[in-house]
């Protein structure tokens, strides 16, 4: 793995200090944040709480990790040159090779030394009088600072299950999302995986080719296309390099932030012979390729039921045994209306002699033992147990800090029945305080690089255009703030998404308010109403 060595904290000590813009997360948000803040001349200091850049792709280490948009559209946009420089080795990147890009442009851009890592902050608020955030961290320091943009994360805080005996198990467990830095030897092991979303999808094929015996605990089947990967194809990689700006462009205007676009044609417009023939080649073509084939596959269900019972068929084609195929067959929610996983050798995985596959849906677990776990039926044990539990999506992270806006309004407080933006950037009632690839935008439904750096360079212009004007102050209005809420939601319930249980939903945190939080009305009409609302003077927004 090309893991970069950290940069120690600043100076080792709580130190704190004033600056123009605090940003919080050194991920691929954040780094390009601190770049576009630093050309303005603002002072800006980057608190990450890991001890390197990377943000998801530095915590989610764990076997198998790969990203599921393919390399060529996984890359910033921005250092010119090094775009046309940097190879990648495969069509789909792997997180060390992610990180190890991260970390690049992060040292070519001279960046290091503006972030301090090792800090988790704790506390942000915002302090009418002086117009000021002050930020706290874990470790006791203070920042203050005019602008504080949150470059979180949608997937950072682990959500893992809160059943009792968690400390009584004998044995090493792992989260995903915090995988040890350290190599993890499974081998002569029984290990338990739970959870089969697109990160246990990765794991389980890795993790079972070195333990002794893999027992998976699927509470839900997912669909999974194959990734086909492979050393990136030089040709592909030259046409894209050639044609850079052009393939960017399409994808910023187009619906999904990929180069790119949903074929304008109905499935219903195919005979049956046609449209297998189109599932067949998008299955050969692999990864999310397939959602782009009709332009009804997420909004009318008898269209999504085809695709469905076609990716169920090739699951039968590929699992030996019929009864572990069936069980591994989805059909509990729409095709893709949770995140399409893209695989590979998942399903063949379960022909193994050592893998297990133990269906949770009706029997849950329901403890954790001294020597491994309990369903409601039968108990087992286990050497390891990996929770490939997912996230506490969208939101999670933001609430892990404790926020107060104007009138100690608490942010966890104002989105209680689920999170309030204007567009996904701004809140009402804290001023001054950005989201990058916050809810209510395209995020998680879209490329995240493409996302990313249209927020990034939006906050960036807007944060130029207050201090060019000599303005204090900018947020959302409530009505602007509400109509956005409402179009959002609109959008989504045109589509089969809020169907499923899914972290998109928050319905896989217990508790949580059940909200469709991304807005899937395209990345290209988003950037539109972003670009439109700047053009008319912050539209939408108060500035004072
Ligand atoms: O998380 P998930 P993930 N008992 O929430 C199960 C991105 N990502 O980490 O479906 C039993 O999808 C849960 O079951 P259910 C990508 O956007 C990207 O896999 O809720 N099981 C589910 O099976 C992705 O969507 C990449 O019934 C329990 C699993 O745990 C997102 O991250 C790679 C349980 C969680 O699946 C999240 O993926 C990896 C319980 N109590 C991830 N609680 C790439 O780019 C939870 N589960 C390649």
């Amino acid at each position: 793995m090309a893991h970069t060595n950290a940069s120690p904290r600043t100076n080792g000590k709580a130190e704190g200090g004033e600056f123009d813009a605090i940003v919080v997360g050194a991920g691929l948000s954040g780094v390009y944040l601190l770049h576009r803040l630093r050309e303005l001349g603002l002072s800006v200091r980057v608190l990450e709480a890991g001890t390197d850049v990377g943000g998801t792709w530095y915590w989610n280490c764990y076997p198998g990790a790969r990203c599921d948009t393919e390399s060529m559209f996984y890359a910033y946009s921005w250092p010119t040159e090094l775009r046309q420089k940097w190879t990648w080795t495969s069509r789909y990147p792997d997180q060390g090779e992610i990180q190890g890009y991260i970390s690049h442009v992060t040292d070519e851009f001279d960046l290091r030394k503006d972030i301090q890592f090792e800090t988790r902050v704790a506390g942000a608020t915002f302090d009418e009088a002086a117009n000021r955030w002050a930020i706290t961290t874990e470790q006791g320091e203070t920042f203050s600072a005019r602008f504080c943009v949150m470059a979180t994360g949608c997937i950072t805080k682990p959500n893992l299950p809160d059943w009792p005996g968690v400390e009584s198990f004998a044995g090493d467990t792992y989260h995903t999302a915090r995988w040890p830095k350290d190599d993890v030897d499974f081998t002569g092991k029984r290990v338990a995986v739970i959870g089969t979303g697109s990160t246990g999808i990765q794991a389980i094929p890795i993790i079972a080719k070195h333990a002794e015996q893999l027992t998976v605990f699927q509470r839900t089947p997912n669909y999974a296309i194959p990734a086909w990967n492979g050393p990136l194809d030089p040709e592909y990689e030259r046409e894209i390099k050639d044609n850079y700006d052009k393939y960017w462009d399409m994808a910023r205007w187009s619906s999904t932030g990929l180069m790119y676009e949903i074929r304008d044609r109905s499935i219903f417009d195919d005979t049956d012979d046609v449209r297998e023939r189109e599932f067949e080649d998008r299955w050969q073509q692999g990864g999310f390729s397939f959602l782009f084939a009709y332009k009804d596959i997420l909004t009318d269900r008898n269209a999504n039921e085809l695709v469905a019972e076609f990716v169920r068929n090739k699951i039968r084609g590929r699992v030996d045994d019929p009864e572990i195929a069936e069980l591994l067959c989805p059909n509990t929610h729409p095709f893709a209306s949770k995140r399409l996983c893209v695989d590979t050798n998942y399903y063949e995985t379960y022909n193994r002699d050592n893998v297990a596959l133990v269906n949770v849906r009706g029997t849950p677990i329901e403890e954790m033992t001294s020597t491994g776990l309990r369903t409601s039926e039968e108990s087992y044990e286990f050497d390891a147990i990996v929770f490939a539990t997912g996230f506490d999506s969208m939101t999670g992270a933001l609430f892990n800090i404790d926020i107060s806006g104007r009138s100690g309004e608490k942010l966890k407080e104002k989105w209680a029945d689920g999170p309030r933006t204007y567009l996904g950037l701004g809140t009402a009632g804290f001023p001054n305080l950005f989201t990058i690839t916050g809810p209510g935008s395209p995020s998680v439904i879209s490329n995240m690089m493409t996302s990313i750096e249209q927020h990034v360079d939006w906050v960036s212009d807007c944060i130029e255009h207050l201090v060019r004007e000599g303005m204090q102050t900018i947020e959302p209005r409530v009505d602007a703030e509400d109509d956005w809420v409402e179009h959002v939601n609109e959008v989504a319930n045109t589509t089969l998404f809020p169907e499923a249980d899914s972290w998109y939903t928050g319905a896989n945190v217990p508790g949580k308010p059940r909200i469709f939080t991304p807005y899937v009305g395209g990345v290209g009409t988003y950037r539109k109403k972003c670009d439109e609302v700047a053009a008319n003077g912050y539209e939408g927004f108060v500035l004072a």
